[in-house]
C-alpha cells in the first residue's frame, strides 16, 4: 500500500529532574550535598531514506514520542541523556508543523532535520551549595520537550524519468521494471498522468507521451515535464516501430525539452539543470518487430550521440536483464 500524507504528533523527551542527595563518607554522618543534575530530554529528527512506502509502516503508529532524560543520582553524578529519536520518512517528505507552519523538506538520502528539541535536565542539589548555603535543599525539576503536531506529505521525485513519442513502450518498461501497474495499450497517450515505481529504491517515473509540437500544447503538451525537471537523469525510448525515422524521432523530442525550461527560481531551488543538459540514456525498444541488420544500422547512427544506448524488447528477458543490471549501477553512481 502507498501513502503519501498523514499527520503524527511528536514529542521531545523530558528533562530528568535534579535530585536532592548527601554524601556519605565512613565515620563521617554528614559531607555535604551531592545530588547530580539530571539528563537531558532526547531530541527528534527526521531522516531521509530511500523508501517510499515507509509511511505505511507507521499507518497504526501516529505518536512519536522520544526519550526521557534520567533523574540525577547521588555521587554528583549526571542522569543519562535520552537517546534522539530519529523518523525515517522517504526522500521528498514535506514536514510541515501544524501550530507554526514551518515547512521543512527533506531532499536527499540521509539527511537529518532537527524537528524539536529535548528538555534540559534539571539542577541537583550540588549545584545550590555555596559558603553561605552548605547544606542546599533546592532541586529543579527536568523541562519539557517540545511537542507538535505535523503534517507529512511526499513530493516525490524520480531519480530517472522514461520520456518519449507516445507507444515507445515507456509504461510497459516501467511494470517490467518496478511492481507498477501502469495502463499498457497499443494506441497514443495511453498514459494521461506520471506513474511512479520503486527499482531497488529508486523511483522511476514514466511520463506521458510527447509529440512534436508539444510545447506549443500539442497532445498533451509539455506540461507533465515539470514532474522531471529534478530528476537527475532521463531515459529516452525510441520504438524500432518508427524504422528510419527513429534519429529524427529522437531529435524532435530533444527540441521539445529545449522549449522546456525550469523557471529560474525553481533551478536555484534544486530544479537542477535544464532538460537537455541532463544525463540521458537512449532505449531503442521493440527490438522484436525489426531485423538484426536494421538494429545495427540504427545504433550506429545513435552513436553519434555519445550517449550510453541499450537495445530491449519485452519479448526478450536477457534485453531487459542486462539493461535493469546496468540501471542499477548507473543510478548507484549518481546518486
Ligand atoms: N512488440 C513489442 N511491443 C511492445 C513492446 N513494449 C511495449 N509494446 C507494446 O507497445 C504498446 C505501447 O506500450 P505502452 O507501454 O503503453 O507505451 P507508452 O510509451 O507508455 O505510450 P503512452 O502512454 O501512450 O505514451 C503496447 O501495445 C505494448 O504492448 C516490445 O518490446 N515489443
Ligand atoms: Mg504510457
Amino acid at each position: 500500500m502507498f501513502i503519501d500524507e498523514m499527520k503524527i504528533y511528536v514529542r521531545a523527551g523530558r528533562g530528568g529532574d535534579g535530585i536532592v542527595h548527601w554524601h556519605h563518607e565512613k565515620g563521617k554522618e554528614f559531607s555535604g550535598p551531592d545530588g547530580g543534575d539530571g539528563g537531558k530530554g532526547a531530541n527528534v529528527f527526521v531522516r531521509a531514506v530511500r523508501d517510499i512506502y515507509i509511511l505505511a509502516k507507521y499507518k497504526h503508529k501516529k505518536e512519536f514520542i522520544a526519550e526521557n532524560g534520567e533523574a540525577g543520582k547521588g555521587k554528583s553524578m549526571h542522569g543519562k541523556n535520552g537517546e534522539d529519536l530519529n523518523i525515517d520518512l522517504p526522500i521528498g517528505a514535506i514536514i510541515t508543523n501544524l501550530e507554526s507552519g514551518e515547512k521543512f523538506e527533506l531532499l536527499e538520502e540521509n539527511q537529518k532535520i532537527q524537528l524539536l528539541k529535548g528538555g534540559r535536565g534539571g539542577l541537583g542539589n550540588e549545584y545550590f551549595k555555596s559558603s553561605t548555603n552548605t547544606t542546599p535543599k533546592e532541586w529543579t525539576p527536568g523541562k519539557p520537550g517540545e511537542e507538535g503536531n505535523f503534517f507529512i506529505e511526499l513530493n516525490l521525485f524520480a531519480d530517472i524519468g522514461l520520456i518519449g513519442l507516445p507507444n515507445a513502450g515507456k509504461s510497459s518498461l516501467l511494470n517490467t521494471l518496478t511492481h507498477a501497474q501502469a495502463k499498457i495499450g497499443a494506441y497514443k497517450f495511453t498514459s494521461l498522468d506520471p506513474n511512479l515505481g520503486a527499482f531497488y529504491g529508486y523511483i522511476i517515473a514514466d511520463i506521458p507521451g510527447l509529440i512534436e509540437g508539444a510545447s506549443e500544447g500539442k497532445g498533451l503538451g509539455i506540461k507533465f515535464l515539470r514532474h522531471i525537471k529534478r530528476t537527475k537523469m532521463l531515459a529516452h525510448l525510441v520504438s524500432f516501430e518508427n524504422g528510419e525515422e527513429m534519429i529524427s524521432v529522437y531529435k524532435k523530442i530533444r527540441k521539445e525539452l529545449e522549449k522546456y525550461d525550469p523557471v529560474k527560481s525553481l533551478r536555484d531551488h534544486g530544479a537542477g539543470p535544464s532538460l537537455t543538459e541532463k544525463d540521458e540514456l537512449i532505449i531503442l525498444t521493440k527490438t522484436d518487430v525489426t531485423d538484426e541488420e536494421t538494429i545495427k544500422k540504427i545504433i550506429k547512427e545513435f552513436k553519434k550521440l555519445k550517449k550510453p544506448i541499450f537495445t530491449i524488447s519485452l519479448y526478450d528477458d536477457a534485453s531487459i536483464k542486462t539493461f535493469s543490471d546496468l540501471l542499477i549501477k548507473i543510478l548507484k553512481s549518481h546518486t
